[in-house]
C-alpha cells in the first residue's frame, strides 16, 4: 500500500473511521482545497466578515475565540451558519493542557461551550494522556475530533525527539485523536492527519518567533496535509480574498505534485 501521503484525499476520506477525519477530507476534495484559515481578529464583526469573505476558498475555519472581545452565543450560532453556507469545518484552537477532569469542564462547559460548536479542537499532551481521555468523553458523543501539537512552529520550541514520538504513541492507540499539528507527515501505522501553521509565500518570520515555510515545502515535501494561513492571508495592506485564492491554489498544486 502506498503511504498516507501519495493516496488522494478522496480515497483517504472513504476508507477513514473517524468521523471528523471523513468530513474534512470529503470537503478538501470537493472544495480543492487543503487551505485552513488562522482568523486571528478580535471582534465578531471581524470574524463573521472574515469568515463569509474567505469561507468559500478554505476547509477549516480556525478560530482563538477567546481573543473575541465581544463573544456572545450569536457569534456561535452565526460561524455554524457559515460553517454550512460555505462549506468549511470549525477548528477551535483551544490548546489544552490541564488534567483529564479540568479539560473536560473546560471543553464542554464554560462561557464557549467549545465541544457544542467546534468540530475539531487540539491539546498538549504535557499532562499525559488522561488529557486525551478527558477531552475523548466530551468529543465523542458529539462526533467531533481531536489534533495533538507533536511540533509547533515557533522558534526554540520543545515539542521535539521523544515527546514528538510519545504525541504519535498516543495518537495511534486513541481513537478520538484524528492527526497532529506539526510540520511533516508522522506515522504510516494508521493515517494521521497533519495541519500544519507557520505557513508564509513571503514572510520568513515575525517578531516573536512565529517562522514560516512554503506550502510546497509542507505539503509536497514533508507530507503534511493542510496548510493553516493566518496574516498572511488578512494581515496589514492584504485583500484577504486574493491571498485566501493564491494560497489555496499554492497548497493544492503542491498536493497534485506530491500524487505525481
Ligand atoms: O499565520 P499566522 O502566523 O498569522 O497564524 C498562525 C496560527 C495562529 C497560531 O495560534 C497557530 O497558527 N499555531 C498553532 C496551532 C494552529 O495550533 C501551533 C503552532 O505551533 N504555531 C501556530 O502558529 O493562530
Amino acid at each position: 500500500m502506498a503511504s498516507f501521503s501519495q493516496q488522494t484525499y478522496a480515497s483517504r476520506g472513504e476508507r477513514h473511521q473517524h468521523p471528523v477525519a471523513k468530513q474534512l477530507f470529503a470537503t478538501m476534495e470537493r472544495k480543492q482545497s487543503n487551505l485552513s484559515l488562522a482568523a486571528d481578529v478580535s471582534t465578531k464583526a471581524e470574524l463573521l466578515a472574515l469568515a463569509d469573505k474567505v469561507g468559500p476558498y478554505i476547509c477549516v475555519l480556525k478560530t482563538h475565540i477567546d481573543v473575541i472581545s465581544d463573544f456572545d452565543t450569536d457569534l456561535v450560532e452565526q460561524l455554524q451558519a457559515l460553517s454550512i453556507k460555505h462549506d468549511f469545518l470549525i477548528f477551535e484552537d483551544r490548546k489544552f493542557a490541564d488534567i483529564g477532569n479540568t479539560v473536560k469542564l473546560q471543553y464542554g462547559g464554560g462561557v464557549y461551550r467549545i465541544a457544542d460548536w467546534a468540530h475539531i479542537t487540539n491539546c498538549h499532551v504535557i499532562p499525559g494522556e488522561g488529557i486525551i481521555q478527558g477531552l475523548a468523553e466530551v468529543g465523542v458523543p458529539k462526533g467531533r475530533g481531536l489534533l495533538l501539537l507533536a511540533e509547533m512552529s515557533s522558534k526554540g520550541m520543545l515539542a521535539t525527539g521523544a515527546y514528538t514520538d510519545k504525541n504519535i504513541e498516543m495518537a495511534v492507540r486513541n481513537d478520538f485523536v484524528f492527526g497532529f499539528i506539526g510540520s511533516r507527515r508522522f506515522t504510516e501505522e494508521r493515517d494521521l492527519v497533519t495541519m500544519t501553521p507557520g505557513v508564509g509565500l513571503h514572510a520568513s518570520g515575525d517578531a516573536l518567533g512565529q517562522q514560516y515555510r512554503t506550502p510546497e515545502l509542507i505539503i509536497t515535501e514533508n507530507g503534511s496535509d493542510v496548510i493553516i494561513v493566518g496574516r498572511g492571508i488578512y494581515g496589514p495592506g492584504k485583500d484577504a480574498v486574493a491571498e485566501a485564492q493564491r494560497y489555496r491554489e499554492a497548497g493544492w498544486d503542491a498536493y497534485l505534485k506530491r500524487l505525481e
